[in-house]
């Protein structure tokens, strides 16, 4: 038994076989900016790590912290009279008046995630020069490390924050006893009054109850307090040090520490929320007790058992998945992460930045994704400003989504709870929506949500573009995340679960959905985010018919529906009218330029390289379209990409990394994948292209958005192993440059676990680790064999195939037929 133990643990160990070095980002300086800092997070609580030596900021949040309170009801109670004149207006062409009138359909902005505070740690140190300055995030650990060293001493910091602890745990330490003489204070952005008790210091405070987002400029007071009444979080910080040797005492709020040899700072934070329905303020949880319940029990283990409940939690989600690039390269792993992203821009190559990148997301979704209803938002759980961009919110037409794009696939599928739970609030908001709004069944989510699950389309009445803010397919599009779950994990007690959720969504579909004059299924209005067209020469307009995403959201959503009520065997009558609605729904057209019709007509669009690459939804994440299945679509979705060009913002150049690697050409995902690494300095915020990454590995938009961080972790996946089609296609789109490599523990469809490594650009060997059981297909583009069971492949019109019955709990290894 003991040896069998052994066994597992030291198979683990060469499994991951990854040094210290090869996980950790690292500077020689201070960051000077938030993009520099590091975050760490338990996925409740989040941090930015400053490494500053004299005065070190550590800037905290917590994910639950929201303004505002619950959605009020039906905003606007005359929307619904204006959608048959819209629908009217735009039968007749007159798209102007259907834009105008779209606008009447519209409700409130959603709420702002906040910033907590600021905590600050003053240090004692003489004006002498600091030497030997290094600050570093290793990814494996979660741990954030500051060393540096003043008139010969070497001082130390070491934060995480932990999960199982449920607190922000730093501790310093320095080369000599008792040195370490500091000043402890928080602050917020946010109303608050501070106080010390016990050698603790308090925090407490209130959120707004309404921000206005960033690009409202119009009102008075975009930010409003309401003290006494319903809307408006609480929120609680503590921040109690554990010193050995030396003193604690109180000056003016602060916490001042002299002469200790180690400190041990624990922060607990939290807020009144609960639940997207309940009054933050007067239905609020106690804020209070909850923070100092989670203090009591961190304070009740000691540092190493803290650090050691933290190492394993960590471990057992990240050491799940490994990577490695071009291992014979020479590793620039002791080049600060800042000069090897300058060289990278300048064409270096850096396999192991690569592979850096692609487990940061993976770090990024254990560190931001744990909260139950709460999924990342738009920033994950980091953000430094009372007015963030874009309200730090959920927006569902491409960033909700594509934060949870790796989540199944890198192996980390319990941490879906968080955007399940909230997709089930938005049925309730959405039901409401749908009836008030559309006198419509079923669910109905818009482009943008928040903490109280708003689902209504935003624009504060009628002021916001209908291009972005009136856009119906939200509820759709995230319900196709829930069949993915099912699909991954082959939990069929789950799919029946979600089955209403799925039903819900398509009634609301059948009920907007028209017939146009050819008798096709249509819907109107209809908008392809966030793209214009021309029509009539030089005009402009965006609200329209049946757009290509929608009909590719729609036609995935009724397939999907349909597959899960055959597997359930349940529904059939629905489900008959839900194939029906398939076959009349407006079919995908190929345009002029040989490419994938973004609109109903050919039109041409108002920015040929937008950002969004809406229409090609079909493409990725759906599967509608697929060079396996249709040559044709796939090509003019290829036509479409090209068209749109290689640039974008951050989240875009993600999005076509994965579009690239589903039309099977490696080469093509990873230059965008190379783009997704430009550096980007901090104050540059162009809106529409030169996104890349900042400092810290952060996705910039720019501005900061996480989104891009999580489509790239995904991108790498799709290049190295596809299972969309039922079968599990290895190396699909692998590019040049990774001659060779190593990737162990993704997921693919039917939950199965893939081990792939490669040479010369040629698999060497693959393991498929049978978790389910059932049929198994795989797919190389040249000959191979099962090996475990003897078997040969057959030859396709694309590459070669293998398909047997897999054994759950077995492992059949692969390789090439020589
Ligand atoms: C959509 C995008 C923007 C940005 C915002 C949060 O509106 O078009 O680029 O990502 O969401």
């Amino acid at each position: 038994m003991i040896k069998i133990r052994l066994f597992f643990l030291l198979s683990l160990f060469v499994s991951i076989a990854y040094s210290q070095e090869d996980l950790k980002i690292h500077y020689d300086k201070p960051a000077t900016f938030w993009t520099e800092a590091l975050p760490i997070g338990n996925g409740r609580l989040g941090a930015m790590v400053f490494g500053k030596v004299n005065e070190e900021l550590i800037q905290l949040n917590e994910a639950t912290l929201w303004s505002g309170g619950p959605v009020s009801k039906n905003v606007n109670p005359t929307a619904f009279e204006n959608l048959a004149p819209v629908r009217q207006a735009l039968i007749a062409g007159d798209y102007e008046k259907g834009y105008e009138l779209t606008k009447k359909m519209q409700g409130v902005y959603s709420q702002s995630y906040m910033p907590l505070g600021d905590l600050v740690l003053k240090q004692n140190l003489s004006d002498n020069p600091v030497s030997a300055y290094y600050r570093d995030l290793n990814m494996e650990d979660a741990i954030a490390t500051t060393i540096f060293t003043v008139d010969g001493v070497t001082y130390k910091r070491e934060i995480f924050a932990s999960a199982p602890g449920q607190c922000i745990i730093l501790k310093l330490t320095a080369s000599e006893p008792k040195k370490l003489s500091i000043n402890l204070s928080a602050k917020s952005q946010l109303h608050f009054k501070t106080a010390i008790k016990e050698t603790s210091l308090f925090l407490n405070g209130k959120a707004p109850s309404n921000v206005d987002p960033n690009y409202i400029d119009y009102n008075k007071e975009p930010v409003v307090y309401d003290e006494n009444g319903c809307k408006g979080m609480r929120f609680e910080l503590i921040v109690k040090p554990i010193i050995k040797d030396g003193t604690i005492s109180e000056k003016d709020n602060n916490l001042e520490i002299k002469d200790a040899t180690e400190i041990v700072i624990l922060v607990s934070a939290a807020t009144s929320f609960n639940g997207f329905d309940k009054c933050p303020d007067s239905e609020g949880k106690d804020e209070k007790k909850l923070a100092e319940g989670y203090l009591a029990n961190a304070v009740s283990k000691n540092y190493d058992r803290l650090l050691k409940d933290h190492l394993e939690n960590f471990h057992y989600f990240f050491n799940r998945v490994s990577l490695n690039l071009n291992e014979s390269e020479t590793k620039k792993t002791a080049i600060a992460t800042d000069k090897r992203l300058e060289d990278y821009f300048k064409g270096a190559k850096d396999s192991n930045l690569e592979m850096l990148f692609f487990q940061y997301g993976r770090y990024l979704l254990i560190s931001s994704s744990r909260t139950k209803e709460v999924p990342a938002n738009l920033q994950g759980i980091w953000n430094k400003e009372l007015r963030p961009p874009w309200s730090s919110n959920y927006t569902t037409n491409i960033n909700l989504q594509m934060n949870y794009w790796p989540v199944e696939t890198a192996n980390l599928s319990e941490l879906f709870y968080p955007l399940d739970g909230f997709i089930k609030n938005l049925t309730v908001t959405g039901a409401e929506t749908a009836k008030d709004y559309y006198h419509a069944r079923g669910w109905v989510v818009h482009h943008n949500s928040d903490i109280w699950a708003l689902t209504n389309p935003v624009g504060d009445l009628g002021k916001g573009d209908p291009m972005w803010a009136n856009w119906y397919m939200g509820a759709n599009w995230l319900s196709r995340h829930l069949w993915e779950h099912y699909q991954f994990t082959g939990d069929k007690k789950y799919l029946k679960e979600v089955y209403p959720i799925l039903k819900g969504a398509a009634e609301f579909t059948l009920d907007w959905l028209q017939e146009d004059k050819d008798g096709y299924l249509v819907t109107m209005p209809s908008t392809s985010p966030e793209n214009r067209y021309y029509y009539d020469g030089k005009k402009k307009g965006s609200v329209t018919v049946a757009t290509t995403m929608d009909m590719g959201i729609i036609k995935d959503l009724f397939g999907n529906i349909t597959e899960a009520s055959d597997i359930l065997n349940t529904d059939q009558d629905f489900i008959n009218t839900i194939k029906k609605a398939d076959q009349k729904l407006f079919p995908f057209r190929i345009g002029s330029k040989k490419q994938l019709l973004e609109w109903y007509k050919d039109f041409e669009e108002e920015d040929p390289h937008h950002r969004h690459t809406s229409h090609l939804y079909a493409l990725h994440p759906a599967n509608l379209i697929s060079p396996l299945s249709t040559p044709e679509l796939a090509n003019a979705a290829k036509t479409t990409l090209e068209l749109r060009g290689d640039d974008g913002t951050g989240w875009s150049l993600g999005w076509k990394v994965n579009m690239w690697a589903r039309l099977l050409d490696g080469n093509h995902a990873y230059k965008l994948f190379r783009n997704q690494l430009r550096l980007t300095k901090e104050g540059d915020r162009n809106f529409n292209k030169g996104g890349g990454v900042y400092a810290n590995l952060f996705d910039a938009h720019p501005p900061f958005q996480i989104d891009g961080n999580f489509a790239a972790t995904a991108g790498v996946i799709e290049m190295l192993m596809q299972s969309q089609n039922h079968e599990i296609h290895l190396l699909p789109a692998l590019p040049d440059a990774w001659e060779e490599g190593a990737i162990k523990g993704i997921v693919a469809r039917g939950n199965f676990i893939v081990d792939i490594s490669w040479k010369k650009g040629k698999l060497s060997s693959s393991k498929i680790t049978v978790k389910e059981g059932g049929n198994c297909v795989i797919r190389y583009m040249e000959p191979f064999k099962v090996e475990t069971l003897n078997l040969k492949s057959e030859k396709t019109t694309m590459g070669y195939i293998i398909k047997f019955k897999a054994k759950k709990g077995k492992s059949y290894v692969i390789k090439p037929a020589l």
